[in-house]
């Protein structure tokens, strides 16, 4: 087992280390099966656009021969820019002989979805939905999977082209993976995208207890267009974790009320932080039991350019704000943060946005809860009756609230409380980023608000105001009377 070392350590080997490796790249082509007279890996060429002569069947919707020479191994900050995982990070590799080497470890690990909420969770190298898997096209692969799970395990690689050998389906294209034991998979990447791994054996609970990540494959000849100042990498995913237990509920098919990024739930969603003027992609992954999230962004429209498929042409690419990301599918979006602020970006769907709590309760709006929320609390404690001004103290909430367990919704903001939680962030863009050092996002999290300019805040009308501009100054009575909503009466 070659000890692997991470990629700043492989960073201060210096160039004759890699010249070395590369070197080395022939001879180990030669000596494998998969050298001798193979053709060299080529590319696809280095641009987006397509020509408008695509034709209706391609040559190969598999990458075409699997027997190609792999190319030179490259290394981060030289041949690409890392991808920043928030809340997570991306695997260290070493160079053997001209191959990228991983090690990938299946294993428990006691996760915190949220400062107040943990539970003991299945993952990779001791994180759970965030260990990023990050190569470059061309390279050939080899990841050794240990499995420190007390049951069997496999490793499947989500839209990648490689030997069917190599595909990692338990019992279909390789035996289990059994505890203890270490498996290897090689192949050579003849793809560039954003690609996903999970496991691919009893896939409802290990998938479901955090086995997934994302896996991102750089183009080995990039366009100018694919130069991005900041290249984010979200997991998307959804858990059951009732109140008091240790572990998640793998086997409910509904009633999800964890919604996570990158395996954590607002607000200890690291936020996206980026200069203003920045290139921007998001690589979104989905490998979440059973829903699909409409992922939103505010303050900006992105144009979607790449699948788990392939990356769409500039011709068909179109602009959005919201992109639909299902279970099982990768979407990457591209903008340009050129609008400075605290910006949301979020599932629209308005349940993945609630935390743990919020789910299953009656619809009392427009009733008056009265003593209700208290008399709720003495066997619910943190219950608060939704709909209700008393929305805005949650942060008092918060203190109330079961052990192991995390708030309703979201966090106190700059202005009140933001009712969210869940699967939500904050992209925060800044002519100077200043403190919120985004590399070490955690601790920044709440801090570092963004001021808005003066003239640039929604803020309380003023009589004059209103008698300037409207017909007659607004009722401010509320209008309708409180009534029983529990039913269609
Ligand atoms: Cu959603």
């Amino acid at each position: 087992m070659p000890k692997i070392i991470s990629r700043r350590e492989i960073l201060g080997l210096g160039a004759a280390t890699v010249a070395g490796s590369v070197a080395l790249l022939g001879k180990h082509a030669r000596a494998s099966n998969h050298g001798v007279g193979a053709a060299q890996y080529q590319p696809s060429p280095g641009q987006r656009e397509s020509s408008g002569g695509r034709p209706y069947w391609e040559k190969s919707y598999s990458g075409g021969p699997i027997d190609v020479k792999p190319l030179a191994p490259v290394l981060p900050d030289k041949g690409y820019k890392p991808v920043v995982v928030p809340d997570g990070g991306a695997l260290p590799f070493k160079i053997v002989d001209g191959v990228k080497v991983f090690h990938l470890i299946a294993e428990e690990v006691d996760h915190a979805f949220d400062a107040g909420l943990r539970a003991k969770c299945w993952g990779y190298n001791g994180r759970v939905n965030s260990t990023l898997i990050e190569a470059v096209e061309g390279e050939r692969v080899r990841i050794y999977v240990t499995n420190r799970l007390p049951v069997a395990t496999s490793v499947h690689w989500h839209g990648v082209y490689l030997p069917n050998g190599m595909d990692g389906v338990g019992g279909l294209t390789q035996p289990h993976i059994k505890p203890g034991e270490t498996v290897k998979y090689e192949w050579t990447l003849r793809q560039h995208g954003t690609f996903m791994y999970h496991s691919h054996h009893d896939e409802m609970t290990q998938m479901g207890m955090g086995l997934i990540g994302n896996f991102v494959v750089h183009p080995r000849n990039p366009s100018p267009d694919y130069r991005v100042d900041r290249d984010f990498s979200l997991m998307i995913s959804q858990w059951v974790v009732e109140a008091g237990t240790a572990r998640p509920n793998t086997v409910k098919d509904s009633g999800f009320n964890v919604l996570t990024l990158n395996g954590k739930a607002f607000p200890s969603t690291s936020p996206l932080v980026c200069k203003t003027g920045d290139r921007v992609r998001i690589r979104l992954g989905n490998l979440g039991a059973m829903e699909h999230h409409p992922m939103h962004i505010h303050g900006f429209h992105f144009r979607v350019t790449a699948t788990d498929g392939e990356d769409i042409p500039l011709s068909a690419q179109w602009p959005e704000t919201t992109v639909l990301v299902a279970v099982g599918q990768t979407r990457t979006v591209e903008f340009i943060a050129d609008a400075p602020g605290d910006w949301a970006f979020h599932c629209h769907m308005t349940h993945h946005v609630m935390n743990q709590m919020g789910h299953g309760l009656p619809n009392i709006v427009g009733i008056e809860p009265g003593k209700l929320d208290k008399q709720v609390r003495a066997f619910l404690p943190g219950y608060m009756t939704m709909g209700q001004d008393g929305m805005g103290d949650m942060a008092e909430m918060a203190m109330q609230i079961p052990p192991n367990s995390v708030p309703m919704v979201g966090s106190p903001g700059p202005h009140g409380y933001i009712t969210m939680g869940g699967m939500y962030t904050n992209m925060k863009v800044r002519e100077d980023l200043g403190d919120l050092r985004p590399e070490e996002g955690k601790d920044f999290a709440y801090g570092g608000w963004y001021q808005n300019p003066p003239g640039t805040q929604a803020i309380a009308a003023t009589e004059a105001e209103l008698r300037r501009d409207l017909d007659s100054i607004p009722d401010v009575k509320p209008k309708g009377k409180p009534m029983h909503h529990m039913g269609h009466g």
